[in-house]
């Protein structure tokens, strides 16, 4: 007998794959009312969950736990499992049981997403099938299929701690900074959660200007410099123009893509480099990059209205991707007026602080943390606001020509479901 915890996605797509394998299983919810139960219940009509608080009873007869990634390791129910010998496992490594085509890992701080869904993107150009899941949205399990070719992962700190075995055949660290450190017990430990994922990789993906990766002869580097290597990726900067490179040729124009801010640059650098460790060929790949729109709620242009350029951010919840997103527009505009707040990290606000204050004219703050991150903040002009609607028309208000923002630097669940219903109420509200 199985033990599935935890009624979401992952839950959902761990019930389908052990009913299909006709495996026995049990599954819970520490909610009474979790927001999957009608779903599951219309898909599974003779299967009952078990919600509330968790027992010891649930482990009886279990031999394996499947537990979803939101689930902390100190929750009792895990001790417990763990106490009695019985392993928990991540859905990611029951789907790589079970897999038979190439798997690409991708974890890191930032740019998970946009580099898996680019890379992605990258593998579909050259006429391959391609499945795309994990923490992006899709379960792996839900991705599993015979006719593809190849599996690329976005793989998070949590989905990682639970897992022991897999086979990747390359994978890539993208950064490492603070985010959350209410999971962990201090930045170590979460330093060691994400460069577990090269224990797993047949070839390494390496950025090079990250410290905190350990660098690796073998591994195909990347970073923002000249590589040093002639198979590996950097960029030059000629005449004041900066061009991708592998090894000393140029690829494309950086200006060439769609995408914005510097953070992106590096993101393009790992996916072709993860691409080339798969034998993707250059050509393909900067057809891929200069197409790439890059992802809702990453550095979106929403719109210009009456001289002022929309950007929807909301994916942004620590530190640096807000500073990232900044930086991405300082450059091309004088007047910021930034949207933020929410839940904020246990992390070191002050090199946000003192960005807003060299740079950014105003700032509107919403959410639990709005009054404590208020305080950081000196020299530019701080509003408070109790809704989007209401951030959104207080921003509009305060300039003619220049850029809208909302990067927040917080987790949403405070106002919102998720960063998606954030950032669709910010659209919303520009909409009128
Ligand atoms: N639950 C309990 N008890 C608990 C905690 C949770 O019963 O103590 C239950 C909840 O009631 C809920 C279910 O577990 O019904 C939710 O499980 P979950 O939080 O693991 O969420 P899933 O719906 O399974 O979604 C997860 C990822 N969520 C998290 O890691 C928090 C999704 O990433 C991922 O897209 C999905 O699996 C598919 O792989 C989201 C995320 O926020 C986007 N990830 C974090 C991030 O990117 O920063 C890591
Ligand atoms: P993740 O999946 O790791 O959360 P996303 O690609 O969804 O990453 O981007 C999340 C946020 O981080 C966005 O606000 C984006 O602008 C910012 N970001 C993207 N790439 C990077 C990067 N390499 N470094 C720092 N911030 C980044």
């Amino acid at each position: 007998m199985k033990l599935v915890l935890g009624l979401g996605d992952t839950g959902l797509s761990i019930a389908r794959f052990l009913s299909k394998q006709q495996v026995a299983y049990r599954l819970a919810d520490s909610r009474t009312q979790p927001p999957f139960l009608s779903d599951y219940l219309a898909e599974f009509t003779d299967s009952e969950p078990v919600l509330g608080d968790w027992t010891q009873d649930l482990l009886v007869e279990v031999d394996e736990v499947f537990i979803s990634p939101g689930i902390a390791q100190t929750q009792n129910i895990v001790i417990w499992a763990r106490e009695k010998g019985i392993p928990v496992t991540s859905d990611i490594e029951l789907f790589s049981r079970y897999v038979n085509a190439p798997v690409i890992g991708i974890t890191g701080s930032n740019g998970k997403s946009t580099v898996t869904q680019l890379l992605g993107e990258m593998i579909a150009n050259e006429d391959k099938k391609v499945a795309i899941g994990g923490n992006i949205g899709k379960p792996a399990l839900d991705c599993l299929d015979d006719t593809i070719e190849y599996y690329v992962l976005e793989l998070s700190s949590y989905q990682l701690d639970y897992t022991q075995n897999l086979n990747l055949l390359t994978g890539v660290v993208l950064n490492i900074t603070p985010d959350h450190l209410d999971r962990y017990n201090g930045f170590n430990q979460y330093i060691d959660s994400k460069l577990s994922l090269y224990q797993y990789c047949q070839h390494l993906v390496v950025n090079i200007d990250e410290s905190l990766v350990p660098k690796k002869e073998s591994a195909k580097h990347f970073g923002a410099d000249m590589p040093k290597q002639p198979t590996d990726f950097g960029t030059v900067t000629c005449h004041g123009s900066c061009y991708f490179l592998k090894g000393d040729d140029v690829l494309m124009y950086v200006g060439d893509m769609q995408l914005i801010g510097e953070h992106n640059i590096t993101n393009v650098l790992a996916a072709l480099a993860l691409g080339d460790q798969i034998g993707l060929s250059t050509n393909s790949m900067v057809e891929s990059i200069k197409a790439f729109k890059g992802l809702d709620h990453r550095l979106e242009w929403v719109v210009k209205k009456q001289g002022v350029d929309y950007y929807n951010d909301s994916k942004a919840t620590n530190v640096i991707s807000t500073i990232k997103a900044l930086n991405a527009l300082i450059d091309q505009h004088e007047n910021i007026v930034l949207i933020a707040g929410g839940i904020a990290k246990q992390e070191d606000y002050t090199p946000l602080f003192d960005l807003i204050d060299k740079d950014v004219v105003s700032v509107v703050l919403i959410g639990q943390s709005a009054q404590t991150l208020g305080v950081g903040i000196k020299k530019s002009i701080v509003s408070y606001a109790d809704s989007m609607d209401e951030a959104v028309s207080l921003a509009s208000s305060m300039i003619n020509d220049g850029v809208v923002l909302l990067s927040p630097a917080c987790a949403s669940f405070d106002m919102f479901d998720n960063f998606e219903a954030r950032g669709e109420a910010f659209k919303q509200a520009i909409a009128g």
